[in-house]
């Protein structure tokens, strides 16, 4: 494949792992996970990681992955490229794994004695990359092996840090979130 081939088809397989972070900030609020709870005078989690985001967020990569599921054939008959199709548990464990790995982050920033919405450069990222890779890879290791080639995650890698910066940017600018990472 060439780079740009490989750029597609990291971008198709990570799709349903981009969108949940983005819809979780759309439909944040209410009840956050942590019920308020705190240690060492800092929360558990805070109120930026709540029930619905969490379940909005998770059911609109879901979404994701089902609506390019319905358009392999097509284009792969246009392009053909190798998309991947997402098996029914990755179709949830992509999106499921890209919000607890942002959940897993924020605890880890409360434990630094880090406010909700202070930076964790590298970690704010990361955090939802490597949890949908792990829940993929946890949920149909053949199915991961085979779409997570080395090229396909080194594009992974390097690629969605500038998408997530830049998405959260765009979101910054429009007043729907309050700070730009
Ligand atoms: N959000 C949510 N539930 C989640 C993740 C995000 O409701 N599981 C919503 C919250 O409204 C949150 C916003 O999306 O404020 C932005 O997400 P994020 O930047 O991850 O949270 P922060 O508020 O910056 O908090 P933290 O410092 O814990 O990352
Ligand atoms: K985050
Ligand atoms: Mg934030």
């Amino acid at each position: 494949m060439s780079l740009v081939e490989t750029v597609v088809v990291a971008i198709w397989a990570m799709g349903p792992a981009y969108v949940p972070n983005n819809a979780a900030v759309l439909a944040g609020g209410g009840r956050p996970i942590d019920g308020g709870r705190t240690r060492g005078g800092a929360r558990l989690l805070g109120d930026g990681k709540t029930w619905r985001g969490t379940a909005v967020g998770t059911l609109a990569g879901a979404a994701v992955a089902l609506v390019l599921n319905a358009l392999v054939p097509t284009f792969t008959a246009a392009t053909g490229l190798p998309v991947p199709t997402f098996p029914p548990v990755v179709v949830v464990a992509l999106p499921f794994g890209a919000m607890v790995g942002d959940i897993a982050a924020s605890g880890l920033k409360r434990r630094t004695g880090r406010e909700r919405g202070a930076a964790f450069p590298g970690l704010d990222q990361y955090d939802f990359v490597v949890g949908s890779l792990v829940f993929a890879a946890l949920a149909a290791l053949d199915w991961f092996a085979a779409t997570f080639t080395p090229p396909v995650l080194v594009v992974v890698l390097v690629l969605t840090p500038l998408l997530h910066l830049g998405t959260n940017f765009i979101a910054y600018r429009s007043g729907l979130k309050s700070e730009p990472w």
